[in-house]
């Protein structure tokens, strides 16, 4: 009798935790000032969402986003090899998923993406013909394009085109199709999804040599008559080494080709990358090493009010070009869940975001909300 009351004591006990933890979590959420009010008036604040956020699985982290976010970007479900795995074969659940959920809680979709170099289905690697390949991106584009004309906001048509240098990236479509190949993917993507605006995204494009490779990008296909509505710069760039002048640049430059300029994969890490530089290149890759690990236990106060300065340095930037900046979003939720714990090393503790891993607002939160007081 006695081990029984115990057992039910303990069990009443963690339920009251359970209870109190939730009740916390609810009210520190309902106190929390919210990113897509505080810039309502300047432009839309997004996040990258993956399959288990699309999906609802959490309410802690479904109520962030709908409460914190007025944009969403597929982190991965959108990508060729995921949305296309096989010839003609479409899986479309998620992306359809997606747009339910964006559209009963009034978010706007960035579609990622149509055309990439990277996450490729394997028939492709297996195409030797240019006729093949040809007929693969010019049915992927239409396919994909037209069934979600209008009710996703925008599409990055193409991404990561550039090399560091400016010059076209030796990309299958660029061997098979030739140099007019971004082009005509953003004059099919125009003519699928005349409802949707049109994007080019890619990292690094805020330095000069590459970004003097996006204008003429974007000039050539508006010299062509068809329609590019924005630009995306990514920026992943580490906290402490935010290229700011180059960012001012870059938004005056790309403006005056008449075009958006958005921020659409923003994080500001805090690990050295072994070559140390700003790159998104998902095939640069390096081996696990715990030496280039030094905050697994928790990040130091002092990397993070650096960090939170660095954000709001970036925010104060943004909203002076608000006129032309239209979105700004974040890649990924919260820092346990952002690739850059995985990359370039695997198995590291990165916090590159706003949110910790518990979901609680980190100083460059706060500091980004200060940027609008
Ligand atoms: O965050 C994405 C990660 O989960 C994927 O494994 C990876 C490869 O598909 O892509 C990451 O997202 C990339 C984005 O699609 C394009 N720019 C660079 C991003 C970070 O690698």
């Amino acid at each position: 009798m006695i081990r029984q009351l115990s057992i039910i004591q303990t069990v009443f006990s963690i339920l009251l935790m359970a209870l109190m933890l939730n009740i916390q979590t609810a009210s520190a959420q309902n106190t929390t000032p919210s990113l897509k009010e505080t810039f309502k008036d300047d432009f839309f604040i997004g996040t990258a969402i993956n399959a288990q956020q699309i999906q609802e699985k959490d309410s802690v982290v479904d109520n962030i986003i709908k409460q914190q976010f007025n944009a969403v970007t597929p982190e991965n479900c959108m990508k060729a090899e995921i949305i296309e795995p096989s010839w003609n074969n479409f899986n479309f659940d998620l992306t359809d998923k997606l747009v339910a959920f964006a559209s009963n809680n009034n978010i706007k979709v960035n579609a990622h993406n149509l055309i990439w170099h990277s996450q490729l289905p394997a028939f492709m690697y297996h195409m030797q013909s240019a006729d093949s390949v040809k007929q693969y991106f010019e049915h992927h584009i239409t396919t994909v394009a037209s069934r979600y004309d209008g009710k996703v906001y925008s599409w990055d048509v193409v991404n990561e085109a550039l090399n560091e240098d400016g010059t076209l990236r030796n990309s299958i479509f660029l061997q098979k199709l030739g140099d007019n190949y971004i082009v005509d993917a953003f004059r099919l993507a125009q003519k699928a999804s005349p409802h949707s605006k049109l994007y080019y995204n890619d990292y690094n494009i805020e330095q000069p040599a590459k970004r003097a490779g996006a204008i003429a990008l974007i000039k050539k296909i508006q010299t062509a008559g068809v329609r590019i509505d924005g630009v995306g710069i990514q920026g992943h760039w580490r906290y402490d080494n935010v290229p700011m002048l180059d960012i001012e640049k870059s938004i005056k430059e790309f403006s005056a080709l008449g075009i958006e300029v958005m921020f659409t994969e923003l994080d500001l890490g805090v690990l050295k990358n072994p070559w140390d530089n700003n790159t998104a290149d998902v095939s640069a890759t390096s081996k696990a090493d715990s030496t280039m690990n030094p905050y697994k236990n928790g990040l130091p106060d002092s990397v993070a009010q650096k960090q939170a300065k660095a954000y709001a340095d970036l925010f104060a930037l943004f909203l002076k070009y608000k006129n032309v900046v239209s979105r700004i979003t974040f890649w990924g939720v919260n820092d346990g869940e952002s690739w850059l714990n995985g990359w370039p090393i695997p198995g590291r503790t990165n916090y590159p975001l706003l949110f910790d891993r518990n979901f609680q607002p980190k100083p460059a939160f706060y500091s980004v909300i200060a940027t609008k007081q």
